[in-house]
């Protein structure tokens, strides 16, 4: 194991700073700096402050409940809006929608946001796509994710892989914000059984062998992005606010150069390269292949059970 990915928090600042002040992990004014792309490299994640800005977030706000009340159209397994409910009650009843650009215009913009999409082909290169998107508004008592690699459950075949994560609200240790073990470990880790009413998944990955201060809670204000790379450990636990959502949008993107055999969580049939995306910088390389529209939104489970080994 590389000494890298064991690397705890202390050894990359001095104690008591938090991961929102350790700077090169930060983008000064959304601009991504050579430092930036160096921490990225070794740390697998960086942290934009502001880069979305209070209209957008506004809207953002107003498109989750519109999207949760039906408006924007059909995402299987909600439940009827009864009259005079208001958007909190909608909300409390779910987690998260995943890929949420297939009916809202506004969601899918986002996917293309010039900023955002600026830092992704400083980190991939020229070429890019966006493969999914996930509305979470997590509210008081849903728990969290355990800890993964995102590339466990979508393989690229370059490791490029990227998770942006979009804070609609300020996101917290309290309401249940993300953590990170900073490091790019360069494989799968193994996962083992978990019961914990922090997360809705039934395994994690195993973290006891990194030291306890190695996992960082990224808390963050009302418009900033992470961005993490697909082998970065990560996590998020459960909501313990009495009354507060932990909305954000996540959005996947990899290097349109690599070729993406997904089968979308066993929801698609085996295949050598997932069509169902959006070119968001450069050259689509496979263009000759066309573009699937296939996946239609639907709702996060409470309880996750994907087992591959
Ligand atoms: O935001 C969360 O609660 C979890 C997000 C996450 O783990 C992911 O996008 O891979």
């Amino acid at each position: 194991m590389s000494t890298k990915e064991l690397t705890p928090l202390t050894t990359l600042s001095s104690p008591g700073t938090s991961v929102g002040l350790l700077e090169p992990s930060q983008l000064q004014n959304g601009n991504l700096s050579p430092e930036n792309i160096a921490f990225y490299q070794e740390y697998g994640f960086l942290i934009a402050p502001d880069l979305v800005n209070t209209d957008e977030i506004h809207a953002l706000k107003e498109e989750t409940a519109a999207i949760f009340r039906g408006l924007r159209g059909i995402v299987e397994g909600t439940l009827p809006v009864k009259t005079g409910e208001s958007d909190a009650d909608v909300l409390k009843k779910y987690v998260a929608i995943h890929f949420p650009h297939k009916i809202s215009e506004l969601i899918r913009r986002f996917l293309h946001q010039r900023r955002i999409v600026d830092v992704l082909t400083g980190l991939l290169g020229p070429n890019v796509k966006a493969l999914q998107s996930m509305l979470f508004v997590k509210g008081p008592g849903k728990a969290g994710q355990s800890w993964h690699q995102d590339e466990f459950y979508i393989p690229t075949r370059d490791k490029s892989l990227i998770g942006v994560w979009i804070a609609i609200d300020d996101a917290t240790i309290e309401n249940g914000c993300l953590w990170i073990i900073p490091g790019r470990p360069g494989y799968i880790m193994k996962r083992v059984d978990i019961e914990s009413n922090e997360y809705a998944d039934t395994d994690s990955i195993d973290v006891s062998r990194y030291p306890s201060d190695a996992a960082l809670p990224v808390e963050v204000k009302s418009g900033s992005v992470v961005f993490f790379n697909g082998y970065t450990l990560h996590s998020s636990r459960q909501n313990k606010t009495p009354d507060c959502f932990r909305r954000a949008l996540v959005n996947h993107y990899m290097n349109a150069d690599s070729m993406l055999p997904w089968d979308q969580d066993g929801n698609l049939s085996p295949r050598e390269d997932m069509r169902d995306i959006e070119i968001v910088a450069g050259i689509d390389p496979y263009a000759w292949k066309g573009i699937e529209d296939i996946i239609k939104p639907y709702l996060r489970p409470e309880k996750l059970n994907i087992k591959k080994n």
